[in-house]
């Protein structure tokens, strides 16, 4: 375009070629111009990156086009605050939502190169440590989806989550430099760099009006600066964002310490700006309690809320009247949750509202979700560590929680049990505050991931504040987007299904029910079994490959992935495992079935029950792997170093998918629903969404077992693990394997304290508790895979029930109850 003085556009980009031809030439034009690349036979690396950037070429205009359409609508929109995002692989997600995939499969091998080879060059982004991560990336992926005016804001972490090596039965963490070369997917921002303030003190002035204000003063400063990530919708044209922050110093910072002569310092102080976001913490339950943790909290908080301002002043000027009414942030567990301070000190110090003003913007705007019941996860941090570092921020703390307790005090006049029960500062030895109290007084919506998890939270944890606040109190259950985990990575099956009732299920999860009719064609569980038998080879190359072990294609798969803790009770899982050993060493084995189980995940690395865990499963998989009367009866393996990439081979695979917590303890799971969706069946407790899914598929087509969650409640105190075990034979002749030390030969006493765990009254998990039901559950499953014909029916059952557990149907919950964003689509 020419504009009327005769100049171009610098914006009008010529539009792209979709076609195989354009996407050769795209790659062939990076190769040489972008990377440099003179030679094809260097390293598959470059190839990788020719063809990712091909594809973000596809993108960008898009993306520029989505933000256009929102600036111009200029709706209401929403952030969802997140220390984790766990994104895993970009390229092929990009592809698919492209709506590219043939073409790109052509254009790879008109140049003879191999499309899943360069699939697999791409490093995965772990962002996170499991769920809640993982979660974070599927919301954003369905707000794209559904033209959503989402925008993500986390942190850029150098390192993300470990990676996992098992040496000699025992994990091994190794640093995960996953920028190390280079990341194709983010755009580096700097003229949206914001300050963030740490140190220093508060205290009190007079502004020019003679009105006495407070302020920060003497500050250490650091630098957030974002990288953008595109976040494309499916075939439609959207591209919203994913905005991290990466800390960095500040010249004058160094620029002091040098004119004072102490290079060395200067040089020392920016290190201690830049650690900010060097590193994920790795721990998935209980808060480490560490000031640099404190630190990436607010870092984040403070530089996406300035950001979102900062785009809110240039539109609107300083006039927030409506603010609350366009704006809503999402706070992803109790870890952004300064940002309910964050946001109340930006308003009164720096653009000088009253409290009452502020207070009522703030709480407008602030939306809880919690992912645990455990007590031990809720996250509270010491007020003197809070103080040092956040001062200003503590101050504000005090004031809510101030005119918090003014509230209750008038709700429940004298009840003074009840203030310091529900008091934001916890009283005791240390201060602290509690951060999931100050999320719930500063929101107006809290909810859980689960219909169960969110009934809990009510009756125990945040009962007090249900009390007070009923109408904040909701549920939004959990999903995962079937773009990745299905259309992405079950191409046999996502094609089988699309030819028998459409495509529409992409976008419309629902859909997936009209397979439910298609279970008496015999020629339909066949194709149906034929995709599931090709998943299960694809697997095996990857087992056999990463653990030296070979899981024959026709053996029930029975799968355990996600991390490693004692409530989720992969101990359990084990003990099972050992008693299938003991009968095949004892020649219980009449219409046996056999089973390859598959056991992965990651340990905190100061969790030394988890790590412990790993070593029990790898030392039972070397003698039964090993044994030649178990042969292909049997195959155990600990798989290393789990995570997204890996799933996208597991979840097409299983035939039977382990959720086996302990009642009441699980808040949701997102991985049953990933192998739900895929096909297989579900061993499983009445825990978190486990209960929804078996309402959905039915109890005929899910393997239930346990105590529920009031029974271990009204359990305590009663439970007789050591009585249970000696009225259980099979149980009597585990425990004996395992102390007798047949899985420790060379190490005695090696699982002592596995076995104390086991035999203990107070065991929280009760393992021992739900043992015969477990292993009940698991004959009635074994028998139930001899009848192949009704197994195929029931997982297609499993398939076509799944709609519920799409995250498009969680985000729309989410937009209908708390954010009421309108779609914006761009032109
Ligand atoms: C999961 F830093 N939670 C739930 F310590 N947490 O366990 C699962 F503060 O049931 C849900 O399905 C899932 O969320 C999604 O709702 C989870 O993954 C963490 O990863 C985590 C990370 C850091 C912390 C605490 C918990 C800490």
């Amino acid at each position: 375009m020419t504009t009327d003085s005769g100049t171009k556009d610098i914006t009008d980009a010529p539009s792209l070629d979709k076609d195989a031809a354009g996407l050769v030439k795209g790659i062939q034009r990076h190769y040489l111009r972008t990377l440099g690349q003179h030679t094809s036979s260097t390293s598959n690396h470059y190839k990788y990156q020719a063809l990712a950037y091909t594809i973000r070429d596809h993108l960008m205009q898009n993306w520029k086009n989505t933000k256009d359409a929102y600036i111009e609508k200029d709706g209401k929109r929403a952030y969802y605050l997140s220390l984790e995002f766990l994104m895993g692989r970009a390229l092929g997600n990009a592809i698919l939502n492209l709506g590219m995939d043939d073409e790109t499969a052509d254009a790879l091998h008109q140049l003879g190169l191999s499309y899943e080879e360069k699939i697999e060059m791409e490093r995965d982004a772990g962002l996170g440590n499991g769920g809640l991560g993982r979660l974070a990336a599927c919301f954003i992926d369905s707000c794209a989806t559904l033209q959503l005016p989402v925008t993500g804001y986390g942190i850029r972490y150098e390192f993300g989550m470990f990676r996992q090596l098992i040496q000699n039965g025992y994990q091994v963490e190794e640093p995960d430099h996953w920028l190390n070369y280079g990341n194709v997917w983010e755009m580096n921002r700097p003229e949206y760099t914001q300050r963030i303030h740490f140190g220093g003190h508060s205290e009190c002035y007079h502004d020019d009006q003679g009105v006495m204000r407070c302020r920060w003063a003497d500050t250490q400063d650091v630098l957030a600066i974002p990288y953008d990530t595109p976040i494309p919708g499916f075939e439609n044209g959207t591209v919203n964002t994913l905005r991290l922050w990466k800390s960095a110093a500040t010249d004058e910072f160094n620029l002091s310490e040098f004119n004072a002569g102490d290079y060395a310092e200067a040089v020392a102080a920016k290190n201690r700006a830049e650690d900010i976001s060097m590193v994920l913490y790795p721990n998935d339950t209980s808060e480490c309690g560490k000031e640099l943790r404190l630190r990436q909290q607010y870092f984040l908080a403070s530089a996406s809320i300035k950001d979102v301002l900062r785009q809110w002043t240039e539109h609107h000027g300083v006039d927030f009247s409506h603010f609350a009414d366009k704006n809503c942030f999402q706070l992803n567990d109790t870890h952004p949750t300064i940002s309910v301070a964050e946001l109340m000190r930006l308003l009164i110090d720096e653009y000088r509202l009253e409290w009452d003003e502020a207070w009522s913007i703030t709480s407008r705007t602030m939306a809880y979700t919690n992912h645990t019941l455990l007590p031990e996860a809720l996250e509270r941090w010491p007020v003197h560590m809070f103080g040092a570092l956040l001062p200003r921020l503590l101050d504000i703390i005090y004031e809510i929680n101030a005119s918090f307790l003014t509230e209750v005090a008038d709700r429940w006049p004298g009840d003074v049990e009840r203030q310091r029960r529900m008091s934001i500062i916890e009283e005791g030895d240390v201060q602290q505050v509690r951060m999931a109290y100050l999320a719930i007084v500063g929101s107006f919506s809290v909810n859980g991931v689960a219909q169960l998890h969110s009934d809990l939270l009510v009756e125990g944890l945040f009962k007090d504040f249900h009390e007070l606040w009923p109408e904040k109190f909701n549920n939004k259950t959990n999903g995962v987007t079937q773009r990745r985990w299905m259309a992405w990575c079950n191409k046999s099956l996502s094609r089988l299904i699309s030819d028998s009732i459409g495509n529409g299920w992409v976008t419309d999860l629902a859909q997936l029910r009209h397979l439910a009719s298609r279970v008496d064609d015999a020629g339909f569980r066949q194709q149906w079994a034929d995709c599931k038998r090709e998943n299960k080879v694809r697997l095996s190359r990857l087992v056999s490959e990463k653990c030296g072990v070979d899981f024959a294609p026709d053996a029930m798969f029975d799968i355990q992935v996600k991390r490693i803790h004692e409530y989720k009770r992969q101990l359990l899982n084990v003990l099972h495992v050992i008693h299938l050993y003991d009968r095949i060493k004892r020649g219980d084995t009449e219409n046996w079935t056999p089973r390859c189980v598959l056991i992965g995940g990651k340990a905190a690395p100061g969790y030394y029950m988890a790590k412990q865990i790993i070593k029990l499963v790898s030392n039972v998989a070397q003698v039964v792997n090993n044994d030649p009367d178990v042969g292909d009866k049997l195959k155990v393996v600990f798989f290393p170093n789990y995570r997204v990439s890996a799933m996208e081979v597991i979840a097409p695979a299983a035939d039977l998918s382990e959720q086996i917590s302990t009642a009441g303890k699980e808040a949701s799971g997102t991985g049953n629903m990933k192998f739900m969706m895929n096909g297989a069946l579900t061993i499983g407790t009445l825990d978190g969404a486990n209960i929804e899914i078996r309402e959905e598929v039915g109890d005929e087509n899910f393997f239930l077992f346990g105590l529920n969650a009031e029974e271990v409640e009204a359990m305590h105190g009663h439970y007789d693990p050591n009585g249970i075990i000696a009225g259980d034979e099979d149980f009597k002749r585990v425990m004996t394997l395992l102390e007798c030390g047949h899985f420790s030969q060379f190490e005695p006493g090696l699982f002592a304290e596995i076995i104390g765990a086991i035999r203990s009254d107070r065991d929280p998990w009760m393992v021992a508790a739900d043992f015969r039901s477990y292993l009940d559950a698991q004959q009635r499953a074994a028998t139930a895979y001899l009848d192949q014909q009704s197994w195929v029916k029931m997982s297609i059952l499993n398939t076509a029930y799944s709609g519920k557990f799409s995250t498009d149907r969680t985000m729309q919950d989410y937009n209908r109850d708390i954010w009421k964003l309108s779609p914006i689509a761009p032109n």
